[in-house]
């Protein structure tokens, strides 16, 4: 990408979106395009289309999408499956009908079957059953991957999809119902040292495992793919580490410094038993992971912590 290439990053306000914008500017990438949803509604086909006639973009970073933890897919099936479906749809289209040269389409590590083989390798997508709690979003996100894929072979398109594991960093959302757990635990552990509470209750049973990728990190994977990977294959981004949840709990705990008493309630579901990316692929490529978890969650803390003063 030339530094003065016209770059369009959908969902620019997100976590990942905000991330991408402070990585490319970092970078020296001077020609930024972004809209807040109140002015350009990324559902919508008609207006997709006027901003693409409208700005053409040489390169799209397409980081825009409805997301959420394991409560909100539950709960909005409909509008995750939906509102992805819309604008990821809309903004890959209009991305080859404008000529743009180059698109990233950012999937999840949950269009992996339920019980897939650890670590999971790029080539296990659509090996199996997927994980009922976030089947919706799962088929929405596996629907652009297959849309790039499809556009690549038929039309002569360079629009690759990388597939991020669990996510989390500055701009998380720390919704106590809808968020993914790293907000969430946060968010509960630092409430209840604040409260004097004895005990924080966390959803499942603390032994679902899961791998963390701090988004800075991710961001960065992103530029280094624009620039060195340009196969229609998906390509994992992750750690290649994981933790179970009940160890998750006790770092945050720690990192907060609550001393109170954690425990689990087996109600809530537990999700996927395992999501950890294998990332041999990237990691040939050349690029690694350089957060470590702990570090990533004390600038998440720190950044919550600004965020919401006691
Ligand atoms: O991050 P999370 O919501 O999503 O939950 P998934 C991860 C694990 O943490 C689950 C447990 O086993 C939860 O039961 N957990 C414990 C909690 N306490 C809490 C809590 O207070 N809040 C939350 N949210 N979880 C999501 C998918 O799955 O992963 C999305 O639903 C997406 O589609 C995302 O792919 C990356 O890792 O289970």
């Amino acid at each position: 990408m030339e530094k003065d290439a016209k770059i369009y990053v959908a969902g620019h306000r997100g976590l990942v979106g905000s991330a991408l914008v402070r990585a490319l500017s970092a970078a020296g990438y001077t020609n930024l395009v972004t809209r807040p949803h109140q002015e350009l509604d990324l559902t919508q086909q008609a207006a997709v289309a006027a901003f693409f006639q409208q700005e053409r973009p040489h390169y799209v970073f397409l980081a825009a999408a409805r997301v959420g933890g394991i409560w909100a897919n539950q709960t909005y099936p409909a509008e995750f499956i939906y509102q992805n479906l819309m604008i990821q749809t809309n903004v890959i289209h209009q991305a080859y009908v404008s000529g743009v040269k180059k698109l990233l389409f950012l999937g999840s590590s949950c269009i992996y079957p339920k019980h897939c083989p650890q670590p999971m390798k790029e080539e296990y997508l659509l090996d199996g059953k997927l994980e009922p709690t976030n089947e919706p979003y799962a088929v929405a996100k596996i629907a652009g991957i297959k849309m790039c894929q499809a556009y690549n072979r038929q039309y002569g398109t360079c629009f690759i999809a990388a597939m991020p594991t669990n996510l989390y960093g500055l701009g998380d959302n720390f919704d106590p119902l809808q968020s993914h757990v790293i907000p969430a635990l946060i968010r509960k552990f630092h409430e209840a040292k604040v409260n004097a509470a004895p005990e924080v209750t966390l959803w499942g049973t603390g032994t679902p495992r899961r791998e963390f990728l701090y988004v800075d990190d991710l961001a960065d994977a992103c530029l280094f793919l624009m620039e060195h990977y340009h196969d229609g294959e998906i390509i994992n981004i992750g750690t290649g580490q994981d933790l179970t949840i009940r160890e998750l709990a006790e770092l945050i705990a720690g990192v907060v410094d609550y001393q109170g008493r954690i425990t689990f309630d087996p109600s809530y579901p537990d999700g996927t038993p395992q999501k950890l990316l294998d990332v041999a692929k990237l990691h040939g490529l050349g690029w690694q992971a350089r957060t470590t978890l702990e570090d990533g969650l004390i600038s998440t803390i720190r950044w919550f912590n600004a965020l919401k003063p006691q």
